[in-house]
């Protein structure tokens, strides 16, 4: 059974050699795994007990089993009513009886356990020795994927064997129902139909699964729908291995959509299921994969982020997107944020476009929910939902119990309005790197117009002849209802500027296409001209004496507290303080003029950039996980090296800490891990993006000896190797480019060219 063995180099694995039932629910988001389609959450097969259970706010769960389907959603029983991603059945637990005893995780009779991520092959692997009461000992271990080459299947693999004594052995492996969200419509032995019971979605999930002993396929016996029971007498050093390979599709009457994805699964067989999986894995860690030598818990990190993000998209949906904790865990309901333009569309934009695309499709083919919205509020345009499902309707909820069992209003939804500005950037960024015209063309400028409608009818002037933006909440949500979010303002001039460009370019590149959208958007041949003009006017706000940007009017004169003694703590810092205390403070939850450093890098000196980061560094207290790895990225590229390197560990302990906060149990925190790679590759690498190629401004921290990337560019793959000493850049495939190091412009041309541009430390 070598496939069930864990990879040897622990660079490519995330190991969990303890067994901690109090960290179990944070631990089973880490080792989620998922392919953009199915979403698999790291519990293992045989709990200590069902999860069904009275509430109790005083007990966390010691497993949280959570299969999830990507743009699930329905309206649950809860106030306020919000569409919420639904928990599937659990297609994967088992029951193993030894002499009618049931074989659990108890610590008293744990021999040894492990759980591995196989980073490399997209594998959860465990690894349990138990000995019964009676003295019988058992080793179970496990596999599970969910198809990285055809996202429709799963497979789940369990390997029993008796390592002494011996026993009448059942084993069960069955549906746990009584997690899943859905109706059951209909249970067959192979096939089981549910739906949404307010969305009135359909899920199919046809599953089969079979038990080799001795060499021969066993039976099952007595069967009730979607459960298979064996029963053998069981000898030291015999074994047996279970095979349960599902096929799940969503949509109308989906069943046989179902079956077609389980015989293509049975069709080729479980070997070559694991086969083509790992090898659509190699490929996408070809692509995608950032190495680092001399750092070990920084390689873990990025390739923790690297996995998670790969799992997370699939390029074949337009339709859905990443939420907060992406398949990992109910955290913020499967809702979709800033988080994915901001924070993770840059890795996909750079190390595997289609699925870059596929989520800037999501929002395209969302701008009716957000014309909706617009309309609503009194606006223009088009303002996208803050939190986001499956329609871009808004769905953040009105109202939500604090820690206290107060209702406290959530104003987010209606007042965090520079996500519309960031979905904007991000399709400019990806228009830019991809150089996907089509995209832009049928997509991206319709963004763009729409998204400068907003902010031209937002913006509104005031007697000083400026635009203004009132009544805001900013990256830092502590402040609400501000005016003049530094932020927001700049990145909506941003945004207006490019929809001008955008605007231009398809009249004067794709004339009919102009034309067309301009008759469907009713879009006055001059309106490009009122954008412009509103980014012009649009008011920058106070610069203090000593070159700071002031975060909103007003922050200048706001009571300074020192954040240390919050910066340890995760969420509740109002809860300490007083919402009222923190509101009149300049303490900031997270990056904010900070984060506007992050996206628009060159807006100021880099004197000033610095004094910006230091004085908002200060008042920070990253109270959101968003936060560390975006001053990670601004201080490495301001050559705060060591400072970044310190930003990027603690962000990279958000999700690998080995004493995992409560907030971990809700899924793995997606925002983070973009963050950390955009501080490895834009930060520490240094690499931007220009007309004609690629620069690096690399700033290694000391440690790292070497640091290996690909980046794709307009068609172009490139290879980038850092060392202390120097760079060397392999054009993988397309066309020439330049390639600018320091001062120094060479042009990297043609197939398999190399150049080495040698670096004083
Ligand atoms: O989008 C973020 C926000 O910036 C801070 N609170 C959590 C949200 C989801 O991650």
């Amino acid at each position: 059974m070598e496939v069930l063995l864990p990879p040897d180099d622990p660079a490519w694995r995330l190991d969990e050699p303890v067994y901690q039932p109090r960290y179990e629910a944070a631990a089973e988001s880490r080792f989620s795994v998922s392919n953009g389609f199915l979403g698999v959450r790291g519990s293992r097969e045989a709990s200590r007990g069902p999860t069904w259970a009275a509430w109790l706010h005083n007990f966390s769960w010691s497993s949280w089993p959570r299969t999830f389907v990507a743009g699930l959603f329905d309206i649950p029983n809860f106030t306020p009513p919000v569409p919420a991603l639904v928990p599937v059945a659990d297609w994967m637990r088992v029951r193993i009886h030894l002499d009618g005893a049931l074989l659990r995780l108890d610590h008293g009779t744990l021999l040894g356990h492990s759980r591995t991520l196989d980073y490399r092959r997209g594998l959860l692997l465990t690894d349990w020795r138990q000995r019964t009461v009676a003295g019988v000992v058992a080793r179970v271990r496990t596999l599970r994927l969910v198809s990285q080459s055809d996202r429709a299947i799963g497979l789940q693999m369990l390997h029993f064997e008796l390592e002494s004594g011996a026993a009448a052995v059942t084993l069960e492996a069955a549906f746990d129902h009584s997690v899943s969200g859905l109706e059951a419509v209909r249970l067959d032995a192979d096939m089981g139909l549910w739906r949404t019971e307010q969305t009135g979605q359909e899920l199919a999930i046809a599953c089969a699964a079979d038990l080799a002993r001795g060499g021969h396929d066993a039976p099952p016996g007595a069967t009730a729908p979607l459960a298979w029971t064996w029963g053998w007498t069981g000898q030291a050093g015999g074994s047996a291995t279970l095979r349960r390979m599902i096929g799940v599709a969503r949509g109308a009457s989906p069943q046989a959509a179902a079956r077609a994805a389980l015989d293509r699964a049975y069709g080729i067989g479980w070997r070559a299921v694991l086969d083509s999986h790992a090898a659509a894995w190699a490929q996408r860690w070809q692509a995608a994969d950032v190495e680092i030598t001399g750092d070990p818990a920084a390689q873990q990190a990025l390739r923790f982020a690297v996995y998670h993000m790969t799992s997370a998209a699939n390029p074949d949906d337009e339709h859905v997107s990443i939420g907060a904790r992406a398949l990992t865990g109910d955290g913020y309901l499967g809702h979709v944020f800033w988080d994915t333009e901001s924070y993770l569309l840059p890795f996909y934009t750079v190390a595997w476009p289609a699925a870059a695309r596929a989520l800037l499709m999501y929002r395209y083919h969302s701008l009716d929910g957000a014309r909706a919205k617009a309309a609503k509020l009194g606006w223009r345009g088009a303002m996208y939902a803050w939190e986001s499902a499956d329609t871009g309707a808004e769905t953040t909820p009105d109202q939500v119990l604090d820690p206290l069992g107060r209702l406290v209003d959530v104003l987010t939804g209606k007042l965090e309005q520079h996500i519309t500005a960031d979905v904007s950037y991000a399709v400019w960024q990806y228009w830019q790197i991809s150089g996907d015209a089509a995209f832009q063309r049928d997509a991206g400028a319709e963004i763009l117009i729409e998204t400068a409608r907003f902010w031209a009818s937002r913006a509104l002037p005031g007697p000083d002849g400026l635009r203004h933006i009132r009544n805001v909440i900013g990256p830092d949500e502590f402040h609400e209802g501000v005016d003049d979010n530094a932020y927001t303002n700049r990145l909506a001039a941003w945004s207006l500027r490019r929809a001008v460009e955008a605007e231009a370019w398809l009249r004067q590149n794709w004339p009919d296409h102009a034309a067309a959208l301009a008759a469907r958007l009713q879009l006055s041949a001059d309106e490009s001209t009122v954008w412009a003009a509103a980014a012009d006017a649009m008011a920058p706000g106070v610069t203090s004496a000593s070159g700071i940007l002031e975060q909103f009017e007003g922050y200048f004169a706001l009571e300074d507290i020192d954040p240390t003694p919050f910066a340890a703590r995760q969420g509740g810092i109002d809860m300490v303080l007083g919402h009222a205390r923190v509101q009149g403070s300049q303490l900031l939850k997270q990056a904010d003029v900070v984060a506007l450093l992050g996206l628009l890098p060159d807006m100021l000196p880099p004197a000033a950039a610095k004094a910006n980061f230091d004085y908002y560094a200060a008042r920070c207290t990253h109270d959101s996980s968003l936060s560390r790895p975006m001053h990670a990225l601004v201080a490495a590229r301001l050559g705060e090296t060591e400072t970044a390197l310190r930003f990027f560990r603690e962000g990279a302990g958000t999700d690998l800490a080995a004493t995992p906060e409560p907030a971990a149990a809700g899924g793995v925190r997606m925002a983070t891990l973009g963050g950390l790679w955009q501080a490895a590759v834009f930060g520490f690498a240094g690499v931007s993006f220009n007309a004609d190629g690629i620069t690096l401004a690399p700033q290694l921290p000391p440690d790292w000896q070497t640091m290996t990337f690909r980046l794709h560019w307009q068609g172009r793959r490139v290879l980038v190797r850092l060392s202390q000493t120097g760079v060397q850049a392999t054009l993988e495939h397309g066309d020439a480019l330049t390639l600018r190091v320091g001062g120094a412009a060479v042009v990297l041309g043609g197939l398999g060219a190399v150049v080495a541009i040698p670096q004083t430390p």
